[in-house]
């Protein structure tokens, strides 16, 4: 009785777990299913990468294909009537034109804008993997998501670790669950993520929250309306592969915020700043440019069979190094010199200067690294360890401004490098305003840029003052971890900076004959940019000399004798009566050139003999130029004078 009561039992318990298993394991099916759309339950796992693999590769080799529509292949759109009226409403509030971004296909094609001679470069196949960091607060639902497309379909996807979209609180439409279901539906592969921050933390910290997600090597950060172009990412991780202590800037094209059409703007272009710590785009130096041809790192990057895969009529040598023959250590020679001869034809090492016809070749030309004392900010790759390393970015900063000079001075000033990568092109739509909020109005590119001027500047940060007296009453939080940051990386000095990576940059105060107020004496009226960009071209105006107070009144009389601003010169065609105008400075002397007598106090136009007169003027007016008199009207002192 006893034992087949407990057989029952038994046998009772096993069909109960059997069958509970038998649940479960259906259950787990029909999930599978669900979430996979797929019936072939065995083959699981090997069935999934199968066609994520092919859903890549498809992704990848279709991305120029040439669709019907609008802005594809990077054209504008050009809005007419109503349609048109109600975009230039909306852009009040976006920044760009909506409409025309919400008709273009989230995926469009692009032309392929690079320098043809980008198209032949071999790139080693084993590059490290990209995190590509996407910031974004309360951006449009169309720029966002083209930008993350762009990514995935125009990257290799062996290199291509993961894209993340860093949400930094936005409460914009669409971008809460919407925006998670896309993403899952569109790359089920999960090559995209979303990862959320609790509340605002502004694109400084929002970059560095993007940045410790990340796991790929590297970490490439974009804005949130941009469209990665052919072949940008190869480039990128080439150079970091052979430098990880570089950190790289895509050239940057513009899509246009009215028309959405992609232009290739990209150019030779470098970073350099204002005194007043904003951002400028100069021309090429010619340093570099000098610099760039002789460089062989094409050679370094294009292992030998790439080479001959590509043409078999080559003949290589490697790079060799030298192995001592006493004590074997091994040492770096190779890829310095090449080979010569001498007349009596023995070989001989010979450095490295290419020929004319090298150059014309195009040899060593178009893909060279291209350094740049600083970068705008919003899209560049580093190696993520030496991003960290290097002090990722000062997480006391707020919500926009000032983080990219900081980090350009500090890469530099701690033994990295800042280059220009010209064969990776990405386009960036350029907004003439924020469309998003500044919490607490605070002006955060000028308190960011405090905060950098006193960790980074040293004594130099009085240049920066002298446009920004206003913040000296200003709080700008603690600053100790950074000053803290750049002892314990034993980063060089701002002056070592601008006198090696930067030394175009002019320094209003030194190297000078005098700088300061232009007074005067007879009417107390200084010269003055009567608050004008130096950007522009206008006329110099006087106004009541404000005693050090204003740095529209500040100019140098610099060694070639140009009456100047950070770029700009007073500049005149010489005529009775007329005006001075500030025009870019161009060196060579000419209409641009001014003698001051300290004794006379006359500032005499050289090409004309005229002087700098306010006869009749009064303050508010512009300075004029007459024949030299000998009059008060025509006396002047500058502010301090430096002998040298
Ligand atoms: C430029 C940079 C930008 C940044 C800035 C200086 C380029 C092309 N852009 O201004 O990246 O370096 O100079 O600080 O070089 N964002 C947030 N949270 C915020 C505010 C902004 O996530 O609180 C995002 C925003 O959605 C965008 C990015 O930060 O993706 C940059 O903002 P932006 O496009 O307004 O800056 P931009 O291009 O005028
Ligand atoms: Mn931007």
């Amino acid at each position: 009785m006893l034992s087949s009561a407990r057989r029952f039992f038994i046998r009772r318990r096993y069909l109960g777990w059997t069958s509970a298993a038998g649940v479960c394991l259906l259950l787990i099916c029909i999930i599978y299913v669900l979430s996979t759309g797929s019936w072939e339950a065995p083959k699981l796992r090997a069935v999934a990468n199968g066609k994520y693999a092919d859903l890549k590769k498809s992704r990848y080799e279709n991305r120029n294909r040439h669709k019907q529509g609008p802005g594809e292949y990077g054209a504008g759109v050009f809005l007419q009537g109503e349609e048109k009226k109600n975009a230039d409403e909306l852009a009040k509030k976006e920044a760009f034109n909506i409409i025309a971004s919400d008709g273009i296909a989230l995926d469009r094609s692009l032309p392929d804008v690079r320098n043809p001679a980008c198209k032949s470069v071999e790139y080693p196949k084993d590059l490290p993997t990209a995190s590509v960091v996407i910031i974004f607060h309360n951006e449009a639902w169309t720029p966002l998501l083209r930008t993350a497309h762009s990514v995935v379909n125009r990257s290799p996807p062996q290199y291509l670790h993961e894209v993340i979209l860093l949400d930094d609180a936005s409460y914009r439409d669409r971008l809460g669950e919407e925006l998670d279901k896309y993403v899952q539906d569109t790359w089920p592969d999960g090559v995209v993520k979303v990862v959320r921050v609790k509340e605002r933390a502004g694109l400084i910290r929002a970059r560095i929250a993007g940045a410790k997600a990340a796991t790929g090597d590297v970490l490439i950060f974009l804005d949130s309306h941009c469209e990665a172009n052919e072949g940008w990412l190869e480039p990128l991780l080439a150079r970091i592969k052979e430098k990880t202590d570089a950190v790289l800037v895509p050239d940057i094209d513009m899509i246009s915020s009215e028309t959405l059409q992609y232009i290739p703007t990209g150019s030779g272009s470098v970073g350099g700043f204002w005194w007043s710590l904003h951002f400028s785009w100069r021309p090429m130096p010619k340093r570099e440019a000098v610099r760039r041809k002789s460089e062989i790192d094409p050679v370094r990057l294009e292992p030998l069979l790439a080479r001959i895969g590509e043409n078999s009529s080559r003949v290589l040598v490697p790079g060799i190094d030298a192995i001592d023959s006493e004590t074997l250590e091994y040492s770096k020679n190779g890829g310095i010199a090449v080979g010569g001869f001498t007349w009596s034809l023995h070989f001989t090492w010979s450095p490295f200067v290419p020929t004319k016809w090298e150059l014309d070749q195009g040899f060593g030309k178009e893909w060279q690294p291209l350094r740049s004392p600083t970068m705008p900010g919003g899209l560049f790759a580093a190696d993520r360890k030496y991003f960290f390393d290097v002090g990722a970015y000062d997480p006391g900063m707020d919500v926009w401004g000032g983080e990219n000079l900081e980090i350009s001075f500090r890469v530099w000033m701690c033994g990295g490098s800042l280059e220009f990568i010209p064969c990776s092109r990405v386009g960036h739509i350029f907004r003439s305003s924020h469309p998003y909020t500044f919490p607490g109005n605070k002006d955060t590119h000028g308190i960011n840029s405090m905060r950098l001027a006193e960790v980074w500047m040293d004594e130099y940060k009085r240049l920066f003052y002298m446009h920004r007296r206003d913040l000296l009453k200003q709080d700008m939080g603690d600053i100790s971890e950074r000053k803290a940051l750049r002892e314990r990386l034993k980063c060089k000095s701002f002056s070592w900076y601008l006198e090696n990576v930067y030394p175009e940059k002019f320094i209003i105060d030194e190297k000078v004959l005098a700088y300061g107020m232009v007074r005067n004496p007879g009417s107390n009226l200084c010269l003055d940019t009567m608050g004008k960009d130096e950007k522009t071209r206008f006329d110099i105006g006087l106004f009541h000399c404000q005693n050090g107070a204003s740095a529209n009144e500040v100019f140098s009389l610099s060694q070639k004798n140009e009456l100047r601003r950070e770029e700009a010169c007073l500049d005149s065609v010489g005529a009775e009566g007329s005006k001075v105008s500030l025009n870019p400075c161009h060196g060579h002397k000419g209409n641009q050139e001014w003698r001051h007598h300290k004794d006379s106090g006359v500032i005499v136009h050289v090409p004309s003999g005229k002087c700098l007169d306010v006869s009749g003027l009064k303050s508010g007016d512009s300075v004029q130029l007459k024949k030299c008199n000998g009059g008060n009207d025509q006396k002047w002192t500058i502010e301090h004078y430096l002998d040298i």
